[in-house]
């Protein structure tokens, strides 16, 4: 973890976030008045083309929300444009190894503090921060690969906190998708999967978050050690809350 970003309340307090896969600056300003204590624009499973980004950074700005970008992948190019345009972080996908984790924590932050991120901070030098102020680096750990590893992963300078791909990581280990369920099948065993990485996050001083397809995975992880938790994606609040509607409209 950065030495000197201890406690950012983004990822730590039981903190909730929010989670964007639509092209909307419209929806990202919805989500960002309601009260999240951060919203991600998921730009890796989400239909959010490089172009939206930006109007979405600005709605959640606009509503005093932090901001993370999910990027599609490890490259530099991504992040750089993903804090470029504003992101107070950004959180990376499938990173397997420490050598991985230290190249993602680079492209987050500028060569006096270890990185090797290019300058041009656009929004952020017309939004007043600190110009070399470090991106959050938020890594993904969703595989066995990473798992195996994830004490070297952890000993990594630069990153702020690990963040669990729950569905990633059922498939890596050939669970069903439903065991994140507390009532699913081989359930108990991937509590002990989520323990095995939230133990060594704890025992490292590193915040761990994961995605949550319900309030009740928000709850249930939580209880696994989680220390945040974000999600589910926005169309799916939005479908689920319009079929409620719908049936009760139509007195089902
Ligand atoms: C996963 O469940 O693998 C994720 O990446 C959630 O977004
Ligand atoms: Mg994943």
């Amino acid at each position: 973890m950065n030495a000197e970003i201890d406690e950012d309340p983004m990822f730590t307090g039981d903190a909730v976030g929010g989670w964007l896969q639509l092209p909307s600056s419209a929806v990202a300003e919805v989500m960002g008045g309601v009260g999240f204590d951060s919203v991600c624009i998921d730009t890796q499973h989400g239909l959010i083309g490089d172009d939206a980004v930006l109007g979405m950074l600005q709605a959640l700005t606009a509503t005093g929300t932090r901001s993370l970008v999910r990027v599609p992948g490890h490259g530099a190019e991504a992040i750089g444009r993903a804090l470029d345009r504003g992101a107070d972080g950004v959180i990376v996908p499938l990173v397997d190894t420490a050598e991985q984790a230290a190249a993602v924590a680079g492209a987050c932050r500028y060569p006096p503090q270890g990185g090797h991120r290019s300058f041009g901070p656009l929004r952020p030098s017309w939004l007043g921060r600190e110009p070399l102020t470090p991106g959050r680096c938020v890594v993904m750990i969703e595989t066995r690969a990473a798992v195996e590893n994830l004490e070297s992963i952890l000993a990594v300078e630069g990153l702020d906190a690990v963040f669990i791909g729950p569905s990633d990581l059922a498939l890596a280990y050939d669970m069903p998708l439903t065991a994140q369920n507390a009532d699913g099948p081989r359930s108990d065993e991937y509590a002990d999967l989520i323990r095995t990485i939230t133990g060594a996050c704890a025992a490292a001083g590193m915040p761990v978050g994961i995605y949550c397809d319900s309030p009740a995975h928000a709850r249930r992880f939580r209880e696994l050690g989680c220390t945040f938790t974000m999600g589910p994606g926005e169309h799916a609040i939005l479908r689920q809350a319009a079929t409620a509607m719908l049936e009760q409209a139509r007195g089902d």
